[in-house]
C-alpha cells in the first residue's frame, strides 16, 4: 500500500475571493513543498468554507484505504462549528499543524488586509477548540513549515499513523497455541481486533508441514543463494540449513495466501518439524514480517507494525526479550537475546549462520540460526499488555551498547543496553507498569511516536524515560486505572 495524507486548510467566505484564491494557491505550494521533505506525500485536498465541503473530504478520506490521516491548518480564521460534523465523523488519524505561510511579521507592508490574511495565531485557537471540545484523537504541531525540526515532527507523526493504517489491517497467523500456563502472552483476541484491528486466526501446524514437504529442491537452491550473500556459513550441516529455508518458504507461502503480516509458534507444537524455525523465522523478519515466540501473537503483530513504522517501511525494530543482568556497579546491562529468533536488521557486523544442540522444545537436529552482536545506538522497548477489559502499551528508552563480554559459548543473537533512568529503576517501573518479558526493540521507533500511536488507537501509553521515578509512575499508574476504567463505563 502507498500510504499519502491529505491537507485540509481552514477558511470561510468572509474575506472576498482574492484572499481565497491566495489561501488555496499558498497551501498548494506548501503541500507540494512539504512533500518533498516528508517521509510520505502531502496532497492538498480543499480549502474548506462550509460544513458540507468539511464533511465531504472527510467522508472521502475515511474511504480511501491509501488515505493514513489528514493534516489541517487554519490560514485565516475558520468558524469551528462548520467542523463539527465532518470531525464527529473522522475515522483517520488527524494532527492540527499550527503553522503559518510567513515567517516573519513584515514591519512596512503589515496592515488589516495582512492581518486578516495571515491569523492562523487566531484560527488556529477556534480550531483547536473545537478539538478539544470534541474531545477528539489529534497530534498538534506548532512551528514554521519550512523548519526542519518542524518537519521532522510532522513526518514522525505520519509513520505513527502509516503504523496505525498497517494496525488496522493487520492479520496474525498463529501455529500452536501459547506456550502452556504463562500469563503474559494471553490476550483478549475480540478486544485488539476491536481496538486495533488485528484479526489473530490459527493454522494447523500438521497443514504447515503439509506445505513444507511441497517445497521444491529448486526453491531451497533458490534461498540458499540469498542465505550466501547475506550471512557467513559457519556449520557443515548444510541439511539442516536446508531444512530451515524449507520451513521459510512454506511459512512464507501460507502467510502470503491469507494476507498475514505477523506469525507465532511454539517450541511445544511442533509436530511433524524437525528444527524449531530459527533462521527461517530471522529472515522473514528481516523481510518486515513480525514474529512472537512461545505463542505471543501480540509481539508478532506489533513487531511487524514498528517495523512498518521505520524508516523506508521496514525499519530497524526486532522481536526481543529480557534474558539476564549485569549488575556490576557502573556496568550495569540488561542482555537481551532469544532462543533462536532475533532479526538480523540490527546486527552490528555479518551475521554467522551456526548450528547447535536446543534443549528445549521438539528438536530432533540442531537447529540453524544467525548469531551476532547487536549495534550501538538509543532505541526503545514495547511491550503491549492486556490488563482485563483493556491494553496497556509500556515503552522504555534505552541505550543499546556494544555488549561487554565477548560471550564466545552463546549460541544466539545478543542486543546488550542501558536503561533509563537506570538499570535497577527502569526495572522496577517496568514491573510495577506489568510490561512482558518479550518486547519490540526498535532502533528509530521512538517514544513520542508510540505515544502517538497509542492516542490513534485509543489504548493506555506508559512511559519510562531519564525523568521516571516509581513514585510517579506507581501514581500514574493507579490514575490511569480509575480513568480507563470510567472511559469504558
Ligand atoms: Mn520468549
Amino acid at each position: 500500500m502507498k500510504y499519502s495524507f491529505w491537507f485540509v486548510v481552514g477558511s470561510q467566505f468572509l474575506y472576498g475571493p482574492e484572499v481565497l484564491e491566495t489561501v488555496a494557491a499558498r497551501a498548494a505550494e506548501m503541500a507540494e513543498k512539504l512533500s518533498q521533505a516528508l517521509p510520505y506525500p502531502l496532497i492538498y485536498k480543499v480549502t474548506a468554507k462550509t460544513n458540507k465541503e468539511i464533511a465531504d473530504v472527510v467522508r472521502e478520506a475515511n474511504y480511501d484505504d491509501s488515505c493514513a490521516g489528514i493534516v489541517t491548518w487554519c490560514h485565516t480564521f475558520s468558524p469551528s462549528k462548520m467542523w463539527i460534523n465532518g470531525l464527529a465523523a473522522l475515522q483517520k488519524p488527524w494532527c492540527h499543524f499550527a503553522t503559518q505561510y510567513n515567517r516573519e511579521i513584515p514591519n512596512e507592508e503589515i496592515d488589516m488586509d495582512f492581518m486578516n490574511l495571515n491569523q492562523a495565531a487566531h484560527g488556529d485557537r477556534e480550531h483547536g477548540f473545537i478539538g478539544a471540545r470534541l474531545r477528539l484523537p489529534r497530534k498538534v504541531v506548532a512551528g514554521y513549515w519550512q523548519d526542519e525540526a518542524v518537519q521532522k515532527r510532522i513526518g514522525d507523526w505520519m509513520k505513527a499513523a502509516v503504523g496505525a493504517a498497517v494496525s488496522k489491517s493487520m492479520r496474525v497467523m498463529r501455529f500452536g497455541d501459547n506456550m502452556r500456563e504463562v500469563a503474559v502472552t494471553e490476550g483478549d483476541k475480540v478486544e485488539v481486533q476491536t481496538k486495533l484491528g488485528w484479526q489473530v486466526n490459527t493454522w494447523a501446524v500438521g497443514d504447515l508441514v503439509k506445505v513444507m514437504d511441497a517445497v521444491t529442491e529448486a526453491e531451497i537452491d533458490a534461498l540458499m543463494e540469498t542465505y550466501q550473500a547475506s550471512y557467513d556459513i559457519a556449520t557443515d550441516k548444510i541439511d539442516h540449513i536446508r531444512y530451515q529455508a524449507r520451513e521459510e518458504i512454506a511459512i512464507q507461502k501460507m502467510m502470503d495466501a491469507e494476507g498475514c503480516k505477523a506469525f507465532s509458534n511454539t517450541f511445544q507444537d511442533l509436530y511433524g518439524m524437525e528444527q524449531l524455525p530459527g533462521l527461517a523465522s530471522q529472515h522473514l523478519m528481516a523481510q518486515g514480517y513480525g514474529y512472537g515466540g512461545e505463542g505471543d501473537w501480540k509481539v508478532a503483530a506489533m513487531t511487524a507494525i514498528l517495523k512498518a513504522m521505520g524508516e523506508g517501511g521496514n525499519g530497524c525494530s526486532l522481536f526481543m526479550e529480557d534474558y539476564t543482568y549485569n549488575l556490576e556497579p557502573g556496568k550495569e546491562y540488561s542482555l537481551g537475546a532469544h532462543m533462536l529468533e532475533v532479526c538480523p536488521c540490527c546486527a552490528a557486523g555479518r551475521p554467522r549462520i551456526e548450528t547447535h544442540h536446543l534443549g528445549i522444545g521438539m528438536n530432533e537436529k540442531d537447529p540453524a540460526r544467525l548469531v551476532f552482536e547487536g549495534k550501538e545506538g538509543d532505541a526503545i522497548v514495547v511491550s503491549l499488555i492486556d490488563m482485563g477489559g483493556r491494553l496497556r502499551l509500556v515503552c522504555q528508552d534505552i541505550h543499546c551498547v556494544k555488549p561487554i563480554l565477548p560471550m564466545p559459548n552463546l549460541p544466539v543473537a545478543r542486543v546488550m543496553w542501558q536503561a533509563e533512568p537506570s538499570l535497577t529503576t527502569g526495572v522496577e517501573c517496568w514491573i510495577a507498569a506489568g510490561g512482558a518479558h518479550h518486547t519490540v526493540l526498535s532502533y528509530d521507533v521512538t517514544a513520542e511516536q508510540m505515544k502517538d500511536w497509542c492516542t490513534m488507537m485509543d489504548i493506555e501509553f506508559v512511559h519510562i524515560g531519564k525523568d521516571t521515578t516509581v513514585e510517579s509512575l506507581e501514581k500514574e499508574l493507579f490514575y490511569n486505572d480509575i480513568a480507563w476504567k470510567l472511559k469504558g463505563l
